[in-house]
């Protein structure tokens, strides 16, 4: 199998790695190498998938199946046995994915979207009120409506994100995701990068959003916050129907914190990317701006008129092309098997980074780094084979809140362009930073109120 040149005793292939941008690291490897290889830590060997026919083979749920390895298995100490970072044959798994399942359905999405609404307007006028104070800092203000949505729609818990202080549970998690991404190289060096102080900070910021969970599950429970048709009311009252057992309590403080973390990031990275891509776009933002108008007139938008916004979609999904939120997965051999004609061992890790298969010239043809909405249009994804593009996933543990997130995301960016012209900042150069999720470094942009709605 072919690997990086100048591999070390001992530490293998280390040295060759970014410790603060792994999977970017990992896609120039594709370039270099082909489409698998396998890399050295320090004498673990990790096969690395980066596009063509290896990534179909290793997307076969027959023959490959989720592997629960660092940096994922360090979110265990958070979230232990929810749905994101359970082991395959965790029975609180199977439970939960059976009782949440019909919660994350396109119709359910009817039972979220006028809050998403609410949520997308909290932004806006948010912005508006800043609008003459300057540039907007892009990555924060779209995770302050992400954690908002989530908070509201799953558990009726508002951050009160758009207030000038942020909730603690907001700082705490961005440092426990820090940690969990550095400490999955597991090496004496990163404990020094860590530093002592990040170690007996990491416990104190998981107990802190412990709590802030409890506190939700507790004044559902008491009666204090009314019952809801949402995602901890599904927890609380329905049985698994296949054990016909209730979720355990801490199966679904683990849930709540899942989503909590799961359900905001991803989001709002892909919010960022976009907007930074439609700053720089102006045609791009017509053609959105003429759809919504045609779809939704000058009315707030509807439940049903959001996937009719198939253009305002399209930004979405080549937004994800480009820089999927979850930019790598890992994959597992259930048997001794081979890929690519390589043999590979039972068991043995492989990560799929996303960020060079959608970017495979072999799959997406020459110019693959061009955003470019129109590369979703249907007959163009019809002319792709299906492996080309999987930025939620794959199989039995694919994305849940998939169907969620690009409800949230057409929502948001329709009512963003209608509210703002999105002006960039000149000399603004697009750096990629990665905690587990990806997300735009610094991103600053200038939004400025349009006289509509
Ligand atoms: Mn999400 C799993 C990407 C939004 C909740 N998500 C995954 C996986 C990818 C992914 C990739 C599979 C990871 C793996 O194989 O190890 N998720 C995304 C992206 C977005 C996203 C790109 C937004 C854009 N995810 C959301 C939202 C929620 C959510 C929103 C919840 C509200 N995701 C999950 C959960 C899982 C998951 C839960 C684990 C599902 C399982 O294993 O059963």
């Amino acid at each position: 199998m072919p690997r990086p040149a100048w591999r070390l005793p001992v530490l293998g292939d280390v040295l060759r790695l970014d410790p603060k941008r792994p999977v970017q690291r990992e896609a120039r490897f594709v370039r270099e190498l082909g489409d698998v290889f396998e890399i050295d830590i320090v004498g673990k060997k990790l096969v690395v998938v980066g596009g063509g026919d290896a990534a179909a083979e290793v997307f076969d749920e027959a023959r490959f199946a989720k592997a629960v390895v660092p940096p994922v298995s360090n979110l265990r100490d958070l979230a232990g046995d929810g749905l994101f970072t359970a082991y395959n044959s965790e029975p609180a798994w199977a439970q939960a994915h059976n009782v949440l399942m019909p919660a994350f359905s396109q119709s359910s999405m009817r039972n979220y979207h006028d809050i998403m609404a609410d949520c997308v307007d909290g932004l806006c006028r948010y912005w508006e009120e800043r609008a003459s104070s300057g540039p907007v800092d892009i990555t924060s203000d779209t995770n302050r409506l992400t954690l908002e949505v989530i908070g509201r729609t799953g558990f009726g818990y508002s951050f009160d994100s758009f207030a000038a202080e942020r909730h603690p549970f907001v700082e705490s998690m961005t440092r426990a995701l820090s940690f969990a991404s550095q400490a999955a190289n597991d090496l004496p060096v990163v404990r020094e990068i860590l530093g002592w102080r990040a170690i007996r900070q990491n416990p104190k910021d998981i107990e802190l959003m412990t709590r802030t969970v409890d506190e939700v599950i507790a004044a559902r429970r008491s009666g204090v916050s009314p019952r809801r048709d949402d995602l901890l009311q599904k927890m609380l009252e329905n049985p698994d129907p296949e054990s016909g057992e209730l979720l355990s309590d801490e199966s679904i403080r683990n849930q709540v914190l899942t989503f909590l973390v799961a359900g905001h990031e991803t989001t709002a990275g892909l919010l960022s990317f976009a907007l930074h891509y439609l700053s720089r776009n102006p045609e791009m933002v017509e053609r959105a701006r003429e759809e919504i108008g045609r779809v939704c007139g000058e009315e707030p938008i509807r439940f049903e008129q959001v996937p009719k916004l198939r253009y305002v979609r399209r930004i979405v999904d080549e937004t994800l092309r480009l820089w999927p939120s979850g930019p790598a997965f890992f994959r597992k051999a259930r048997t001794d098997t081979t890929l690519d004609g390589y043999r590979i061992s039972k068991g043995q890790p492989i990560l799929v980074v996303l960020l060079a298969l959608h970017r495979d010239p072999a799959l997406w043809g020459e110019d693959t780094e061009t955003f470019d909405p129109d590369r979703f249009l249907p007959a163009a994804v019809r002319a792709r084979p299906a492996h080309a593009y999987k930025p939620f996933g794959v199989g039995a543990r694919a994305c849940i809140g998939r169907q969620f997130a690009l409800h949230e995301a057409v929502l948001a960016l329709a009512g963003i362009l209608t509210r703002f012209d999105i002006v960039p900042i000149p000399g603004y150069e697009l750096s990629v930073a990665e905690l587990l999720t990806i997300r735009p470094e610094n991103l600053e942009l200038e939004l400025r109120p349009r006289n509509r709605r």
